[in-house]
């Protein structure tokens, strides 16, 4: 292999366009392989679980989780790093990435499996990706009646059904519109230089929302700066904007962050009252691993209410976020809390992240 990384996902894939972007903003030098039935079972075979995207080094080195790989990345290549001078900055950013990774999943979902026309490109790449030698009719069939099954059953999970289409519809476009207005005015989520929360937040508009037929006419083109910074994102291109100065969050990041603070702060309470009954009740002890989805929760969304299974893994990301916040010296860290208190959101230390956990491929354990 003569490129140093080797990237296995699909165009299709939220999280594989996440490390992509990354990939290309970065200049690494890498090469695209679509991730075929017998790589996701070598994969599995030997990280114990079978998610998309991995990337393979020279050496023949696997990384897995797209928040780990680009950690690992910027470790290996400090040039144009991802990381905010400003710990205010990086904070919000660390928190945007939690929040998009996770509302990713439910938009995802419903725009791109509620609307039939999205399919035969799906089905193309699903089928040529994981049977790249077999006849037609076989990559149809595999990729009907396990790939769509399997996502068309998560989409049901995640709440995208139904009478609460209509609110969710409303959401997504309230999401999109006020990420439209910021990227009126600044390049990048926390101004002129890209950061983690950048990639998380291209992962859902690339893969799905640009790459989709349904969403990209009816979400995407009537919005034409976030279009603009899709491409700018994904395609790495980089800015000549200076970054922002110490300190500033720009105004129109305040509205999604507020979204932030009214429905995924109370999602994440939720969240954690049943992670803990979960445990109490199972009797689960350190080192157990906790499933990937739990019961049925509510929690605002708008002006209505929105229900759809626990993601456990989310903790994990969050606790991530606090535990580099925790690194922070107590001055930074008072600041920042007033900063948050100032601005009517719940310092990070006191957003619910459930119990101490541990990765564990697409889910948790229980940490000792
Ligand atoms: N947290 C993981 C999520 C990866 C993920 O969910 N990837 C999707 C494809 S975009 C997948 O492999 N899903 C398989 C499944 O849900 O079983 C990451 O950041 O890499």
């Amino acid at each position: 292999m003569d490129a140093d990384y080797k990237l296995y996902g699909w165009q299709i894939s939220l999280f594989t366009g996440k490390v992509r972007a990354y990939l290309n903003y970065k200049g690494l030098n890498y090469v695209q392989k679509p991730m075929s039935l017998f790589d996701i079972k070598r994969f599995e075979k030997k990280h114990n679980f079978a998610a998309m995207p991995v990337i393979e080094t020279k050496q023949g080195q696997t990384l897995t989780d797209t928040s780990l790989i680009i950690e690992e990345l910027e470790r290996r290549h400090p040039k144009h790093s991802l990381s905010l001078d400003c710990p205010l900055q990086q904070t919000v950013s660390n928190l945007l990435e939690v929040w998009f990774d996770e509302i990713g999943h439910v938009i995802a979902l419903h725009t791109r499996w509620n609307f039939p026309e999205n399919y035969p490109s799906f089905r193309k790449e699903g089928g040529d990706s994981l049977l790249p030698y077999a006849p037609r009719f076989i990559k149809n069939l595999v990729v009907d009646k396990v790939a769509a099954a399997r996502m068309r059953a998560a989409m049901v999970r995640m709440g995208a059904v139904g009478e609460q289409i209509p609110l969710l519809e409303r959401w997504i476009n309230q999401l999109l519109d006020l990420l439209e207005a910021h990227f009126s005015a600044h390049d990048y989520l926390l101004g002129g230089q890209p950061s983690v929360a950048d990639y998380s937040l291209i992962g859902l508009c690339y893969a799905h929302l640009y790459l989709d037929r349904w969403p990209r006419r009816e979400l995407i083109d009537p919005r034409p700066n976030l279009k603009a910074y899709i491409e700018r994102v994904h395609s790495g291109q980089k800015q000549v904007n200076p970054p922002l100065s110490q300190g500033q969050i720009p105004n129109t990041l305040l509205p999604l962050l507020n979204m932030f603070q009214s429905e995924f702060v109370p999602l994440l309470e939720s969240m954690q009252q049943s992670v803990q009954g979960y445990i109490a009740k199972e009797g689960k002890q350190a080192g157990d691993t906790i499933p990937r989805l739990l019961e049925e929760i509510t929690f605002p969304m708008l002006d209505g209410h929105y229900k759809r299974l626990v993601f456990t893994y989310t903790f994990w990301m969050l606790q991530r976020s606090q535990k580099q916040f925790r690194t922070l010296d107590a001055i930074a860290q008072q600041h920042i809390n007033e900063w948050f208190m100032a601005h009517k959101l719940t310092p990070i230390l006191e957003i619910s992240s459930g119990p101490a956990v541990t990765h564990n491929g697409l889910t948790v354990k229980l940490a000792g």
